[in-house]
């Protein structure tokens, strides 16, 4: 026992049941080895996971209102909710529930009454595939040199927020910035020196990027990109300035470069319905923006 508690990962669980005595048991048995957190009905387990995702969920079939299957269906529905592996506990020995804990989403299922050490190799085994597969998901869609979002991640976040722009009829703007005369600076300095700029410039970048839903990616070689959510033309545009700002600000040299200091390029674009039909044309446009920042001197930032 003392080998398991080493291995085990420790993880938020969320345990769900309308009867207290249920939730002491597995409290007890499993309080020492994860963050355990409650929940004595249907509709407040959808709540707390909606508001913060679990790593895991032990649930109740046999609840009054929203019964367990319910829940598991509604949580592998939402995007946010639908990778949280959902242990079922079910009544003992009853091979219809267990059929429809299976058919409504669950990994797993312990049977009542509980048994500590089947109930802690389940928690574990489920557990360490979720953490495991949170772990590579999130180097999947890293970028390997800077640490921020890459391409593929960049293209699913645009995705989502034109179709949440869609729905809500909500503000959404684009920001691209390219590194200027960055062939220039590898050639005098070095790759080397040049890996070590766009690292720079990439956290230079997520300090002018403040708010929860925005996200910063490399979008290619020396070009990022920014998605900012709910934001008009003039915020993004005071987004793009204060990251151009930190860029100046880290006096990176550049002798070959106009301004003999790493400086970038910026173009901005904003949703507007009449204009964009699609996330691309919405890039298309920061795209040209971005080349006018280019053509008429650089160092700066288009609207
Ligand atoms: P402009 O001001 O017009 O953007 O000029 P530029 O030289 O920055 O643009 P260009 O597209 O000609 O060159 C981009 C350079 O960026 C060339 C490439 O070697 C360099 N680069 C792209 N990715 C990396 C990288 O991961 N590391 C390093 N060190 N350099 C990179
Ligand atoms: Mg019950
Ligand atoms: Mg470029
Ligand atoms: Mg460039």
């Amino acid at each position: 026992m003392e080998q398991l508690e080493q291995r085990q990962p420790r993880g938020k669980v969320l345990v769900v049941d309308d009867q207290a005595i249920n939730i002491r048991v597995i409290h007890q048995l499993l309080n020492d080895e994860h963050q355990l957190f409650v929940a004595t009905s249907g509709e407040q387990a959808l709540e707390f996971c909606l508001n913060s995702p679990p790593d895991l969920i032990l649930l109740d079939v046999v609840m009054p209102g929203m019964d367990g299957l319910e829940v598991c269906r509604r949580l592998k529905q939402e995007e946010s909710t639908a990778r949280i592996p959902v242990i079922f506990v079910t009544g003992h020995d009853d091979k219809d529930e267990e059929e429809a804990c299976w058919l409504a989403g669950g990994v797993d299922f312990v049977p009542k009454p509980v048994s500590g050490m089947t109930l802690r190799h389940r928690v574990m085994t489920h557990l360490t595939f979720k953490l495991q597969s949170d772990l590579l998901r999130e180097m999947a869609l890293m970028d390997g040199l800077t640490g921020v979002a890459n391409r593929r991640r960049f293209d699913e976040a645009l995705n989502a927020e034109w179709r949440r722009s869609q729905r809500s009829k909500g503000l959404l703007s684009l920001i691209m910035l390219d590194i200027d005369h960055f062939k220039a600076f590898n050639d005098e300095y070095g790759h080397q020196a040049g890996d070590d700029c766009l690292k720079q410039v990439a956290k230079a970048v997520l300090s002018a990027v403040r708010r929860p839903g925005d996200l910063l990616a490399r979008y290619g070689g020396e070009e990022f990109a920014i998605v900012l959510p709910d934001t008009g033309k003039q915020g993004a545009k005071e987004v793009a300035e204060a990251a151009a700002d930190a860029i100046r600000e880290l006096q990176i040299r550049h002798q070959p470069s106009d301004h003999d200091q790493v400086t970038a390029s910026f173009g901005v674009a904003s949703l507007d319905l009449a204009r964009h039909s699609s996330a691309k044309d919405l890039l298309e446009q920061a795209d040209e923006a971005l080349y006018e920042a280019k053509d008429s001197g650089r160092n700066k930032v288009c609207v």
